[in-house]
């Protein structure tokens, strides 16, 4: 076999990413829990006027209620303890809770505890609190990124806050409840400029059809998906827990591409376009690049999701 997962990993490799997510991640995960909490909310309410986020269904907050319950119950200095604890990474029942749900479970109970701040039914962020100096310049970094890299700081942060998992033995992983795909006449196919490849095409009709079954035997059995900034996902059967677990309602909106010659049969495709999530619609797209790396047999072996540095790398389709 020509490739590995190592050198797969490795296409296209002018690919311009982000690389302001991972850096301004480092930054903040150095501030105290406090400037961290507060930061997110000074954030949060910057964005919210220029766009809105759509509530979670009620069905997908159940997962988080009864520990939604437990906080409001609280008294305000416990509650901003507990979301101290949730920063910190702290062993608490809440902390240990969140540990166990998806991401978009964990944003949910965010979106929740934020209303419920705005509300006054939990503790919010004291007025006329003074972000550190450190955190005070992360917060200007947040602000000169463009939409779809703020939405994913916002999101790094939620999704690596609560106790490790890795110190927790025996518990079950809570997820929302995978939908039924979409019917064939509901399915809108999506055209690629300059790419006509099935596997390609059916890679993106079914995930915005939420097919993750017609979608994973896309792959190889041994196959990999790397999302933005994590380590590849390996094996078919992990593919499809991730899809199952983490893109219910996505919306892709493939632009253009490029297929290179074969290496030993297996063809490297590079496709530039838009990602939109259920939480922002088509107010945030995010720029996108999907590097795939099909086997002999029109599988993939590899597909890389990588979030662009910027409008510009859309039309970077060179090796
Ligand atoms: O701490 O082809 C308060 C894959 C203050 C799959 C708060 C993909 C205190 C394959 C405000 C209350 C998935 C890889 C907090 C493609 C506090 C594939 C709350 C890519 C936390 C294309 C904050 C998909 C809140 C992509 C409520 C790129 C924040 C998906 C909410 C990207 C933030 C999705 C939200 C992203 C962020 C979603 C809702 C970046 C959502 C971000």
């Amino acid at each position: 076999m020509p490739f590995t997962l190592e050198s797969a990993r490795n296409i296209f490799p002018s690919t311009l990413t982000a690389d302001a997510i991972p850096a301004t991640t480092a930054r903040f995960i150095q501030l105290s829990a406090e400037d961290q909490l507060a930061l997110i909310w000074f954030a949060y309410l910057e964005m919210g006027q220029s766009i809105t986020i759509a509530a979670p269904g009620a069905a997908n907050m159940q997962f988080a209620e009864n520990t939604l319950n437990a906080i409001k119950r609280m008294t305000p200095l416990e509650q901003s303890q507990a979301m101290c604890d949730l920063a910190n990474r702290a062993d608490t029942e809440v902390s240990r809770a969140y540990a166990t749900w998806t991401p978009n479970i964990k944003l949910g109970f965010w979106y929740k505890l934020g209303e419920w701040m705005e509300e006054g039914f939990v503790a919010p962020i004291p007025e006329g609190y003074k972000l550190s100096a450190n955190a005070a310049a992360v917060l200007q970094s947040i602000r000169g990124l463009e939409s779809g890299q703020q939405i994913t700081v916002l999101r790094n942060a939620v999704v690596d806050m609560g106790y490790d998992p890795k110190n927790m033995s025996g518990y079950q992983r809570i997820s929302e409840p995978v939908m039924a795909p979409k019917s064939i006449g509901e399915r809108t196919p999506v055209s690629i400029e300059g790419v006509d490849n099935a596997t390609v095409l059916s890679y993106m009709n079914n995930l915005n059809a939420n097919d993750f079954d017609a979608l994973a035997a896309l792959f190889t059995v041994d196959g990999a998906l790397q999302p933005p900034f994590r380590r590849p996902i390996v094996g078919r059967d992990a593919i499809l827990q991730f899809f199952r677990e983490e893109c219910q309602n996505l919306k892709l909106i493939p632009e253009r591409g490029v297929a290179e010659a074969p290496e030993d049969g297996y063809i490297p495709i590079k496709i530039t376009g838009k990602c939109q999530t259920p939480w922002f619609g088509a107010a945030v797209g995010m720029n996108i690049a999907w590097r795939f790396l099909l086997n002999p047999d029109g599988k993939i072996f590899f597909v890389a999701i990588d979030l662009l540095a910027s409008p510009k790398e859309l039309l970077n389709l060179v090796r």
